[in-house]
């Protein structure tokens, strides 16, 4: 069957980035022989036309869309659009957040035919080879007025079996021009049991490794499509050290330059596991230490402790690392004085820190459980759960108290920004800070060109002396931003190839580069 895969959008603050779960399932089924299409409405303007006009074109027989819990209503909305376009259509949803609430799901959106819980890429390929669906293994779906659910399906156990994901089929140029990290996974799984995480239930708790060489075979691969950076995105890279070891080696061993960040847990690391990782490239880790108090810590299973923090950010200070810290406000016990000290907490570190609000995702035991942790869930309003605002209190934290810690998170952020401005206009600002300065800008000017599709909606320019000013000129304009700033950018893009200009009737056209012939 002919599959279209559909990457719904999301806002620019939760950091756009090409997503793993979709391209793993293009890559299977595309190594089965069929025939997959990716419309990606992230990094593109989303509108109604452009979903019909794909929807016309390819003609699936499937459509899939996936979803976080924020995003879900619009990709639940995306594929009542597909229903409406053609009746015939299987319409497929998968992620995190259908997976916990997957009969909810069909019963209140009727145009949903099929919800795939769990890993997908199986799943998916059963549903596309048209086995009978009470058969295939990790399914919800409708039959005779009712609804069965199938059997778990089972953790893909050989991580290595898997092929590549499927980045052909995605816009690569619209990713570049964020100039942020292309993605891999190493393994799946982590075996804690955090309170307020859907990860280990949508990975398992047993952890599952690739194979260190084709690791760093894609790592390269990556790098080759012109990522400066990698971002690996398993929960927990640091658990076992001699998988972190072996793709040191493998990094080390094949001369690779490059750089890549992980997510961590303070009490998985070593001064020795963090100096590999340096010299292997690592420039950043990710603590999610989530408070600074800490039987709140003991409450929500973190099973850390505050000395192991201060440990573990010290160890990343030695070795060289950058280490974010990620905090959450709002979990079950919390009052004024426990937000007010991990916030005092995060700021002590001295490293840089993010404040999330507690989002009770379906699937997590802090909402199967809300009653029992003494959590008041004031909404499901999905949209609501961007983990930025408060759906949540406790009997010590009302709202108005979670925001007032939020606030002043905010306002450091703000604080840093016109901070390094005065730094920059007075020449002061360290290269660290030009970098962070400049990635801010090129990722802000990125965003608005690819939301407005404004190099498609462009059309054909006049020849003038020099394609990128006149491009440049047009631009400013339209984006109302100063010309400069606007001419700096479109050279970088166009010194990258990601912006490639072409003469047309005696006119120049410019569009997204296509380092793969079929990209999208
Ligand atoms: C890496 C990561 C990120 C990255 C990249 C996200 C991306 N879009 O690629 C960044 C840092 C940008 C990020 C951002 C956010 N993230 Co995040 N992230 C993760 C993490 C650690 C791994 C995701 C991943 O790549 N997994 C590997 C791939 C292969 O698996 P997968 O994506 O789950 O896909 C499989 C299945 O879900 C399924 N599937 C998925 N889609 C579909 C579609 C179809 C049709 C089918 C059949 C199957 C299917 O099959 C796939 C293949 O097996 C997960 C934790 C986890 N383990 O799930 C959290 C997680 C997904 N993130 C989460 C959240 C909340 C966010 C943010 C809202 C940030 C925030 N404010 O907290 C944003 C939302 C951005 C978004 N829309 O995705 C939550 C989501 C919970 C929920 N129910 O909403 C998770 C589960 C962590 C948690 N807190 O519990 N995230
Ligand atoms: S928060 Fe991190 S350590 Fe805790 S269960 Fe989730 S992925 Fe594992």
């Amino acid at each position: 069957m002919r599959t279209l895969l559909i990457n719904p959008p999301y806002p620019f603050t939760e950091w756009p980035n090409m997503p793993l779960g979709l391209s793993y399932i293009a890559a299977v089924l595309e190594k089965n022989g069929f025939e997959v299409k990716v419309l990606d409405l992230l990094v593109s303007q989303y509108s109604e036309e452009k979903l019909h006009r794909c929807m016309a074109e390819f003609r699936p027989e499937v459509v899939g869309v996936t979803a976080v819990t924020m995003n879900y209503p619009v990709s639940s909305n995306i594929l009542k659009l597909c229903k409406t376009f053609d009746e015939n259509v299987i319409t497929v949803i998968g992620g995190p957040h259908v997976t916990f609430c997957a009969e909810q799901t069909l019963r209140e959106a009727p145009w949903i035919d099929i919800v795939v819980r769990g890993q997908g890429e199986y799943t998916m390929l059963d549903i596309v080879s048209g086995k009978k669906l009470a058969e295939i293994e990790g399914l919800v779906f409708r039959e005779d007025g009712g609804m069965v659910t199938t059997s778990n399906r089972p953790w893909t156990e050989n991580l290595d079996e898997l092929p590549f994901p499927a980045r052909h089929l995605f816009p690569l140029s619209k990713y570049r021009a964020f100039n942020a990290g292309g993605a891999l996974i190493t393994g799946r799984g982590c075996p804690f049991n955090c309170i307020f995480c859907a990860g280990h239930r949508m990975t398992g708790r047993r952890v599952r490794l690739r194979n260190a060489k084709l690791v760093a075979d894609e790592m390269q691969m990556v790098q080759e499509l012109g990522f400066k950076e990698i971002n690996i995105e398993d929960d927990l890279l640091t658990l076992n050290h001699a998988h972190v070891y072996a793709i040191c080696d493998e990094i080390v061993n094949r001369g690779l330059k490059i750089k890549w960040n992980a997510f961590s847990r303070v009490d998985t690391v070593t001064r020795e596991l963090l100096t590999k990782m340096k010299q292997a490239g690592c420039f950043g880790l990710v603590y999610g230490v989530e408070s600074g108090n800490q039987e709140i810590l003991d409450r929500v299973k973190k099973k850390i402790t505050l000395k192991k923090v201060r440990q573990a950010v010290a160890l990343a200070k030695e070795t060289g690392l950058k280490a974010v810290t990620s905090f959450i406000l709002g979990l079950p016990g919390e009052t004024r004085d426990t937000m007010r000290q991990s916030y005092d907490f995060a700021r002590q570190l001295d490293t840089p820190y993010g404040f999330h609000v507690l989002a009770p995702f379906p699937g997590t035991e802090v909402r199967d459980k809300a009653e029992e942790y003494g959590i008041t869930v004031l909404t499901n309003e999905w949209s609501k759960y961007d983990a930025n605002r408060v759906v949540t209190t406790t009997p010590g934290a009302g709202a108005k108290e979670v925001e007032q810690i939020l606030h002043q998170y905010y306002n450091d952020i703000r604080r840093y920004i016109r901070h390094q401005k005065e730094q920059e206009r007075e020449g002061e600002l360290s290269d660290e800070g030009m970098q962070e300065v400049r990635l801010r800008s090129e990722r802000r000017f990125a965003w608005s060109l690819l939301k407005s599709d404004c190099i498609e909606n462009l059309g054909p320019l006049e020849i003038g002396e020099r394609p990128t000013k006149d491009l440049a000129l047009r631009l400013a304009e339209r984006l109302s931003l100063p010309l400069h700033q606007v001419d700096e950018q479109l050279t970088w893009l166009e010194a990258e190839g990601l912006l490639v200009p072409q003469v047309v009737d005696g006119r120049v056209l410019w569009s997204w580069g296509r380092p793969f012939p079929n990209e999208a």
